[in-house]
């Protein structure tokens, strides 16, 4: 008799590992160039058209985030895709109240100096002018239909690698996105309507870019100040 405790406990089930694709070395290679390429560039941009993006992109790129790996696999994310001019418009009034805080108050002399190659400042203007900003919340815990909670784990790390996927997919399809935390955010909650079980994580504002959009010049670290090997 192995029941264990009382847990309820499901049984691991296994199918074949049909989804793999071996690549010989020199392709491997070709390939991972091709996606570093593609990947690098990548530019976060803070100015936005206003056309509207295909819904099925959005929607495409959000099961791409769906497929990142999770605490249990307990896929602790949630997703609200805001395209509504008034909701924007409300985001981008709490935010702008927060991040002025931000810059005039809260932030220490060496965040702004570090902050100050990206020139970004307290005006949010790409939340209402951006067709979509995608909240991204973290379930710090699960609720069930009756209301009770459930422990999820690596909730954070999780929702962040998933983010990682989002903004990847979101550039491979030709958008451009832009992180944006607004600090605290704990409005997004009452503004989105999202239960105090879930923790927004990061704004991630897509769309295509303006006409004369320009990017901070800036570079990225070579391989070897960011690895090592050993
Ligand atoms: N949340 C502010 C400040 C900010 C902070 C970091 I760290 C950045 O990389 C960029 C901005 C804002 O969004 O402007």
């Amino acid at each position: 008799m192995s029941e264990g405790r009382a847990t309820g406990r499901v049984e691991a089930r296994f199918v074949p590992l049909t989804g793999y694709r071996p690549y010989p070395d020199d392709e491997m290679l070709r390939r991972a160039e091709a996606f570093r390429a593609e990947m690098a560039r990548r530019r976060t941009v803070r100015q936005f058209s206003d056309r509207p993006v295909p819904r099925g992109v959005i929607e495409t790129c959000l099961m791409t985030a769906g497929t990142a790996p999770s605490g249990a696999n307990l896929q602790p994310w949630h997703f609200v895709v805001v395209k509504d001019a008034a909701t924007k418009r409300r985001i981008r009034e709490r935010a702008e109240v927060e991040e002025r805080e931000f810059y005039r108050h809260r932030a220490s002399r060496e965040w702004l100096d570090a902050l100050a190659p990206l020139g970004t400042d307290e005006r949010k203007s790409f939340l209402e002018t951006a067709p979509v900003v995608i909240a991204v919340f973290v379930e710090k815990y699960g609720l069930r239909a009756d209301g009770s909670r459930f422990s999820t784990y690596y909730a954070t790390e999780s929702v962040g690698l998933a983010t990682g996927l989002l903004i990847a997919a979101v550039h491979h399809a030709g958008l451009v996105s832009l992180t944006h935390t607004p600090s605290p955010m704990g409005f997004l909650n009452e503004v989105l309507a999202r239960p105090a079980s879930e923790k927004p994580f990061l704004l991630l504002v897509v769309g295509y870019p303006a006409e004369d959009a320009a990017v901070p010049d800036i570079e990225r670290k070579p391989l070897e100040e960011i690895a090592t090997f050993r």
